[in-house]
C-alpha cells in the first residue's frame, strides 16, 4: 500500500542510529551540534506548520460514537479506514520505509506490551531509540505468534522521481489523521512528524490504547509521572502525578527537594501504567525509556537533573542553535545575544522575539538522569502511596488540597480544569476541564473511565492511594507567581508524605483538607505570610460558580455519568453552601 523504495528493519543498535543521524545530516534535516559541548547529539527544526500535536486531527474511531463519547472526535473505522488508505496508497513513495519492534515497558516484562512502528521517518525512528526499547529482542519475544500492537505512521509527503526533499516532510492540516481504532488495538497516523502525533509507542499506544485495554483488563494506563521520596528517616514514598501537558510532570519527577534531608528519584516523567499486586496495593511502572521533554523554561535552576540528562546522545526539536554549535531556549540560565532560530532565521535578542518554540523539546535517554530511582525499570513496578492531580491555574485553586477519601480524589481528577499550553497546536488560549489530564488522552468515553477510576477504588479499599490536588501556578493580581515551585515544591510534597503517616492534622475546607499554617515547612523560604495566606484562599463564591459549570458540563454525557460523581458533586455543593 505504501510503496516505499526500500525497507529496513530497525535493530536499535548504536551503529544503527549513527548511520541514521549522519544521513540525516547529509540531507540537511538534521544539525549535529558541537561535539565537546553536547556529544552525539542533534538538532531539529520542524516544518512551522508541524510544531504539537493536533487534537483536531486527533480521532477515536470505535464502531459507535457513544463509545468514543463527546470528549473524542470520532469517524467510523470503516469510513476512516477508506479515507486513510487512499492517503496511505504511494504514501511512501521514493522513501525508505522502517520496521521498528519496540516494547513499552522492559523486554519480556509481564505488564510490557511489544508494538510495531512502521514509519518512512529516520527521524521518528532515531527518536523511538530512545523513546523505548527497540530492538531484535523485542522480535525474540514476540516469536512467531506474540501479541503485538500495529502503528503505521507516515509523514505524508511522497517523492516524485529526481524530486529534492524538503528538511521537514509532512503534510497539510487537513491531511493530517491521528486516528486509533481501539476494538483492533491499532494505530493509523498520517501527515505529521512531530511528537505524540508520530512517535507513536507514547500516547497512542501507551495512552489512548493502553487506556481501552486496561480498562477491559482492570488495570490503568494514566498520563503521570513517577516519582520515589525519600524522607529524613529513610521511608519511601511512591507518588504519580497527573498534570495535562507542560503543566510541570517533567519538573516534578526529578525535582531537588529543597528542604534537608528530603530525597527524590525519577521513575517516569509523562506515563504509568499501573496493576494491582498480590498484596492488593497499586503497582506502576514507567513504560518508556526516554524523556519527551519541553525545552523553554528549563534550567541549571528550574530543573539540573534535566539538564544533565540531556548533556549528551539527546535530539533537540525546534530549539535554537547557538553561535558555537549549541542549543538554546528561553529560560536558559545564560542569556543568548544571537542565534539561529528554529525556523532557521538569524536571531538576535533585541528583535524581542521567541528564538525556540515554546513547544521546543528534548528527546534525552531516561537512563542518564542523574536521579533515576534504581528501580526504575523492575518489571513489578513500585506500590503507589499518593495520587496528585492539578493544573495549571492562575487563579481560585490553592497550592494544595486533600481529598476527603478516595471517591472525593477521583471527583477532584475528573473535575480538573487547567490553562491550555504550547503542546497542542489547536486549543486556543482558555481554561478547559482536562479530567485527570488525560482529555487529549483517553481512548474512550471519558464518564466510562471515571466509572473505571471508582471501580478501581472498590478494588483497592483501604489500599488505595491517598489523593491530593496542587496547583504552583497560582499568580497575585499584578500576574507574579504567589509560589516559587520547582524544587520548593518539595514542601508540599512533604506535608502529604506527613499526612498519609498521621503526623499532622488538617483543616476541613469545603474543597478538602488543607494545611495547619504550624504544619506547613515554610523554613529557610523568603515567603511573605501575606502570599502564603492568598496561596491557600478558598473562594467559596468562586467554587460555588465552578459547580454550575461542572453540572453543565456533565451533562454532556448524559447517563453514563458514574453515580458516585453525582453523589460527590452534591455533596460539595452541600459543604459550600
Ligand atoms: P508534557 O511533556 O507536555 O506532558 O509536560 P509536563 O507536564 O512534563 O511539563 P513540564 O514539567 O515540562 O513543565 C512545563 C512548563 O511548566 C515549563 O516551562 C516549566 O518551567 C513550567 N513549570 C514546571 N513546574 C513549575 C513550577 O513549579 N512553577 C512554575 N511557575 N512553573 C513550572
Ligand atoms: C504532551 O503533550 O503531553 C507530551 C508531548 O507529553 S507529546 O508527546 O507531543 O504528546
Ligand atoms: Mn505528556
Amino acid at each position: 500500500m505504501c510503496q516505499p523504495d526500500r525497507v529496513e528493519w530497525a535493530n536499535g543498535s548504536e551503529a544503527e542510529y549513527d548511520r541514521l543521524t549522519q544521513l540525516m545530516v547529509d540531507t540537511g534535516m538534521a544539525t549535529k551540534l558541537n561535539e565537546k559541548k553536547r556529544s552525539h547529539s542533534y538538532l531539529f527544526r520542524s516544518d512551522p506548520s508541524d510544531v504539537a500535536r493536533v487534537e483536531n486531527r486527533t480521532y477515536i474511531a470505535s464502531t459507535t460514537q457513544e463509545q468514543a463519547g463527546p470528549t473524542n472526535n470520532w469517524i467510523d473505522p470503516v469510513e476512516l479506514k477508506k479515507t486513510m488508505t487512499k492517503l496511505y496508497t504511494g504514501c511512501m513513495r521514493g522513501r525508505t520505509m522502517y520496521v521498528i519492534p519496540f516494547s513499552m515497558g522492559p523486554i519480556g516484562s509481564p505488564i510490557s506490551k511489544i508494538g510495531i512502528e512502521i514509519t518512512d521517518s529516520p527521524y521518528v525512528t532515531a527518536n523511538m531509540h530512545i523513546m523505548t526499547r527497540v530492538g531484535d529482542d523485542v522480535l525474540e519475544v514476540l516469536g512467531e505468534n506474540g501479541e503485538f500492537i500495529p502503528c503505521l505512521h507516515s509523514v505524508g509527503a511522497p517523492l516524485a522521481e529526481g524530486q529534492q526533499d524538503v528538511p521537514w516532510p509532512c503534510a497539510p492540516i487537513e491531511e493530517k489523521y491521528i486516528a486509533h481504532f481501539p476494538e483492533e488495538n491499532l494505530i493509523w497516523s498520517y501527515g505529521s512528524g512531530y511528537g505524540g502525533n508520530a512517535l507513536l509507542g507514547k500516547k497512542c499506544l501507551a495512552l489512548r490504547i493502553a487506556s481501552n485495554m486496561a480498562r477491559r483488563e482492570g488495570w490503568m494506563a494514566e498520563h503521570m509521572l513517577i516519582l520515589r521520596l525519600i524522607n529524613p528517616e529513610g521511608k519511601r514514598f511512591h507518588i504519580a502525578a497527573a498534570f495535562p501537558s507542560a503543566c510541570g510532570k517533567t519538573n516534578l519527577a526529578m525535582l531537588v527537594p529543597t528542604i534537608p534531608g528530603w530525597k527524590c528519584e525519577c521513575i517516569g516523567d509523562d506515563i504509568a501504567w499501573m496493576k494491582i499486586g498480590a498484596d492488593g496495593r497499586l503497582y506502576a511502572i514507567n513504560p518508556e525509556a526516554g524523556f519527551f521533554g519541553v525545552a523553554p523554561g528549563t534550567s541549571m535552576k528550574s530543573n539540573p537533573m534535566a539538564m544533565r540528562s540531556l548533556e549528551k546522545n539527546s535530539i533537540f526539536t525546534n530549539c535554537a542553535l547557538t553561535d558555537d554549535q549549541d542549543i538554546w531556549w528561553e529560560g536558559m540560565d545564560e542569556p543568548c545575544d544571537h542565534a539561529i532560530d528554529w525556523k532557521g532565521h538569524e536571531w538576535t535578542a533585541e528583535s524581542g522575539k521567541a528564538a525556540a518554540h515554546p513547544n521546543a523539546r528534548f528527546t534525552a535517554p531516561a537512563a542518564q538522569c542523574p536521579v533515576i530511582c534504581e528501580d526504575w525499570e523492575d518489571p513489578a513496578g513500585v506500590p503507589i502511596d499518593i495520587f496528585v492531580f492539578g493544573g495549571r491555574r492562575t487563579r481560585t485553586v490553592p497550592l494544595v488540597t486533600q481529598a476527603f477519601d478516595f471517591d472525593h480524589g477521583v471527583f477532584m481528577g475528573a473535575m480538573a480544569a487547567s490553562e491550555t499550553t504550547a503542546a497542542a497546536l489547536d486549543v486556543g488560549q482558555t481554561l478547559r476541564r482536562d479530567p485527570f489530564a488525560m482529555l487529549p488522552f483517553c481512548g474512550y468515553n471519558m464518564a466510562d473511565y471515571w466509572a473505571h477510576w471508582f471501580a478501581m477504588g472498590d478494588k483497592l479499599k483501604d489500599k488505595a492511594p491517598a489523593v491530593f490536588y496542587v496547583n504552583w501556578f497560582r499568580t497575585s493580581g499584578e500576574g507574579r507567581w504567589l509560589w516559587p515551585g520547582f524544587g520548593e515544591n518539595s514542601r508540599v510534597l512533604k506535608w502529604m508524605c506527613q499526612r498519609i503517616e498521621g503526623n499532622v492534622g488538617a483543616q476541613q475546607t469545603p474543597i478538602g483538607n488543607m494545611p495547619l499554617e504550624a504544619d506547613f515547612d515554610l523554613s529557610g523560604l523568603d515567603l511573605p505570610p501575606e502570599d502564603f495566606a492568598e496561596l491557600m484562599e478558598v473562594d467559596n463564591e468562586a467554587f460555588r460558580r465552578d459547580v454550575e459549570d461542572a453540572e453543565a458540563y456533565l451533562a454532556k454525557f448524559g447517563d453514563r455519568v458514574p453515580p458516585q460523581l453525582t453523589t460527590q458533586l452534591e455533596a460539595l455543593k452541600a459543604r459550600l453552601g
